[in-house]
């Protein structure tokens, strides 16, 4: 097999400022010197402070809220309880379904989970409102709860029947395979622990709210607020410049938020709200809990004929969250018979939500462990069943696949690893009393093309602005994005200014999904393209223009210089030529929206998430690819992992910035490691409680725990998936890496761990 483009992404000719090169985080400098303002670090004059207080019990009524103590104590401006906070609309839902005409309110009357808002003190002082917060008594009315998939009350749920996917007859041609291999996999509760956590600050000119709150998506959060408000949408500006993390939770407006409008509104002041690190574990929802059977009939030779699927994720009592778990299963092998179905069960927590790589994440976790079980049984290398079994075509859409790097991915990343070296025996493999296992697993992302809007500006010193109400939670999108624009306008990447994070800049739809880079790169190519025929066309046609006597057809610019490609007239700065023709600056907007879209189409498709292309939309079927080779050491006596080593070799087609690429690749692979060794929430079965809501209790992964990591980019441009060639990167990694060390510890120990996370008493 050849192996080509493993340093695709290099900028030969622009060098690091060029698309492809790998610039430094342009941000970088403002967040390392702490001149980067987060959310609710501004001053604001008047600013109020208001806490949340919430349900201690899982399910039931709240029958009195007590809140004298609290309005007595010192510097309390207002106790909001579901009795005195205004009354609200509800608010559309991420897909945009027109909401029902009924009140919303923030704070509950009817219990259905532990940590649910009850009631909120706003003071003059942050402290005020913490002490005055603990004086409020609330007393329930406790019912039974469900705490958790595992609550013999919790039954089969729901069934999903959009998620059903089948194809043959998989039952029959499994009861007929040679080969049968049938596993049960578990997922818990994860979190996506920001470094930064949720809150904002809300402040009401009028009928005019501003709201600074860390958010992935400025346009569908501020069309919330609106909504809950029944202000029209323009009066709505969210702000949110620097985001510390958010990895899924920060997509929506949440109902903390609500309750700080509200506050702000109630007082005629601005007010602000920051959720203590416990509240995060219930203000707004995790990865939900996943149950998985995966079944698999093969023949000897270990040629899939079957797989059968069935997934439980668990919801909250009122409201519903899928994660669907037969995302990766249903594409990522060759099979001709096919069955996956999905329930969802309810259960007395928040609503969970997304959390890098909703569903593929989970279900590559249950067919990338059965295959490996598949593997053993057949005596095949887990390496070469995968090849076997490769998918020449999506197998569920029956499309051509845009791109699949995924068999090259496996030969880059084995030869990397020295996969040819490993001995296939379980326990085979050991240095001292450190058992050693090497694992293998495959992942994969879709790439969702959506809809983003930029203005691209030259300005009369030569310098270019670029802006756009998309966002930089950490991925890179300041930085791509002035390379996007150096390179297209012909400037060097330090003359260009990057704004995000302000609603009233052009509109973009979520950062999320990993769709972002190839959206907002597309919309400020042709923004900066067109600012550039502007910026040519003036120069050849105004007569005041030094090279108007020229009579050329074109000119180049680069470097900052623009110049006719002869090297015959002038060569000027396009500052110097802008003075010329007597103009202050040149802009123009670009956008990745269909042709003759109407500002209606505009709303939507910036403030719904349904409303991204489909990735197998047309002829193809457009996903990244990554192909993870994992090494544990597992102590013989006391059952402790480590991950030693790992070479992750991905396609996310062309890159944008590969120093920034290869840095989100590892952030999801150490948040692998992560979810396959540390994290689990915990519930208390009395009331349904996070237990270790915190992060010295939550356990996350520390450099410690983190060896070397090697990822090697494996991906071809492909213009299916983006305007500029690029493919999803920062959900991609995350994806195959708990199989991969579930793998690993099967082939050091001989012990199959099928429920995550692998701490040492499931191994000795
Ligand atoms: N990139 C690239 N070449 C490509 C695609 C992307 O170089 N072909 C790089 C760019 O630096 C780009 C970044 O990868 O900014 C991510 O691009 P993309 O895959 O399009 O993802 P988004 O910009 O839509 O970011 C969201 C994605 C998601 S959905 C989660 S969850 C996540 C993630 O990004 N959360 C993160 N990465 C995160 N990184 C940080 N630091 N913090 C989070 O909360
Ligand atoms: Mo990412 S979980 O889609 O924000």
């Amino acid at each position: 097999m050849t192996v080509h483009n493993m340093r695709h992404g290099d900028a030969s000719d622009g060098g690091a400022d060029a698309i492809g090169g790998r610039l430094s985080r342009v941000d970088g400098p403002a967040k390392i010197t702490g001149s980067a303002k987060y959310a609710v670090e501004q001053q604001l004059e008047g600013l109020a402070y208001a806490v949340l207080v919430e349900s201690t019990v899982a399910s039931g009524k709240v029958r009195r809220i007590d809140t004298a103590e609290a309005e007595a104590a010192p510097g309390v401006l207002k106790v909001l309880t579901p009795d005195t906070i205004i009354s609200l609309r509800t608010a559309s839902d991420w897909f945009g379904t027109p909401p029902p005409d009924k009140p919303y309110c923030p704070l509950a009357r009817d219990i259905t989970f532990s940590g649910q808002h009850v009631a909120a003190v706003v003071a003059e002082t942050f402290e005020q409102a913490v002490a005055a917060a603990a004086l409020v008594k609330v007393s329930y009315d406790e019912t039974p709860s469900i705490v958790d998939l595992s609550d013999s009350k919790a039954g089969d749920g729901i069934p999903i029947d959009a998620m059903t996917k089948e194809w043959g007859d998989a039952q029959a041609a499994f009861a007929s395979a040679p080969v049968r291999i049938c596993a049960a996999y578990n997922t818990p509760r994860e979190y996506q622990a920001p470094m930064e956590p949720h809150g904002l600050i809300a402040h009401w000119e009028g009928d005019k709210l501003t709201v600074w709150e860390p958010s992935q998506w400025l346009d569908g959060m501020a069309r919330t607020y609106a909504e809950w408000f029944d202000v029209p949408f323009e009066n709505v500006r969210l702000v949110s410049p620097y985001i510390g993390g958010g990895f899924g939770s920060k997509a929506l407006a949440l109902s903390h938020g609500a309750v700080a409008a509200s506050a702000a509104r109630m007082l005629g002041r601005p007010v602000r709200l920051v959720m203590t690190r416990p509240q995060t574990f219930t203000g707004y929802g995790g990865r939900a809990a996943t149950r998985q059977t995966v079944t698999i009939g093969a023949d000897g030779e270990g040629i899939i004929q079957s797989i059968v699927h069935r997934g439980i994720n668990e919801t909250s009592m009122d409201g519903m969250w899928v994660e669907p778990l037969g995302s990766v299963t249903s594409i990522m092998y060759a099979t001709p018979n096919f069955s996956s179905k999905q329930n969802v069960v309810r259960v007395n927590s928040v609503v969970p939500g997304a959390m890098r790589a909703p569903g593929e994440n989970p279900s590559a976790f249950g067919i990338e462990s059965t295959i490996d079980e598949l593997a053993y049984e057949v005596g095949i290398d887990p390496l070469e069943i995968r090849l076997r079994n490769y998918a020449e075509q999506d197998p569920h859409a029956k499309k051509a696949w845009s791109t699949r790097q995924l068999r090259e991915a496996f030969a880059v990343g084995a030869e990397r690893f020295g996969w040819a070296r490993r001995t296939p025996e379980p326990r085979s493999m050991r240095d001292g009393n450190q058992l050693i296992g090497w694992g293998v697993a495959a992942g994969t992302y879709p790439v969702r093309r959506a809809y983003g809007e930029a203005i691209v500006r030259i300005l009369a010193d030569g310098s270019v602005e670029v802006e756009s109400s998309s966002i930089d939670m950490g991925q890179g999108t300041y930085t791509i994005l002035a390379q996007t624009a150096a390179e297209t306008v012909g400037v060097p990447a330090d003359n260009v200014v990057v704004k995000l994070g302000d609603s009233r800049f052009p509109r973009a739809g979520v950062a999320g999904g990993s769709r972002l880079a190839g959206v907002m790169t597309g919309a400020v190519y042709k923004a900066a393209t067109s600012a550039l025929d502007q910026l040519v066309g003036l120069a050849i046609s105004d007569p005041r223009s030094p090279f108007h006597a020229l009579q050329a057809n074109t000119l180049v610019v680069a470097n900052g210089r623009i110049s006719s490609p002869r090297g015959d007239g002038p060569d000027l700065s396009i500052a110097k030529l802008l003075t010329s023709v007597g103009r202050d600056h040149i802009e123009a907007t670009g956008d990745t929206m269909p042709a003759n879209s109407t500002a209606q189409d505009r709303y939507k498709n910036y403030t719904t998430i349904a409303m991204a292309l489909p990735h197998t939309e047309g002829d193809y079927s457009r996903h990244s690819w990554c192909a993870h080779f994992i090494e544990v050491r597992v102590d013989e006596d006391f059952g402790t992992v480590r991950v030693s080593r790992v070479v992750s070799a991905l396609d996310s087609g062309r890159l944008y910035n590969p120093k920034l690429a290869e840095s989100q690749w590892k952030g999801g692979i150490i948040m692998g490691i992560g979810q396959a060794l540390l994290e689990e929430g915990i519930v208390d079965r009395r009331h349904g409680r996070i237990v270790n809501n915190n992060l010295a209790d939550y356990l996350v992964p520390t450099n410690a725990d983190i060896p070397d990591i090697e990822v090697i980019s494996v991906g071809i441009p492909d213009l299916h998936s983006s305007v500029l060639g690029g493919k999803g990167v920062g959900e991609l990694a995350i994806v195959g890496v708990a199989p991969a060390i579930a793998n690993a510890v099967f082939h050091a120990t001989g012990k199959r761990v099928r429920d995550l996370p692998i701490t040492l008493e499931k191994l000795i």
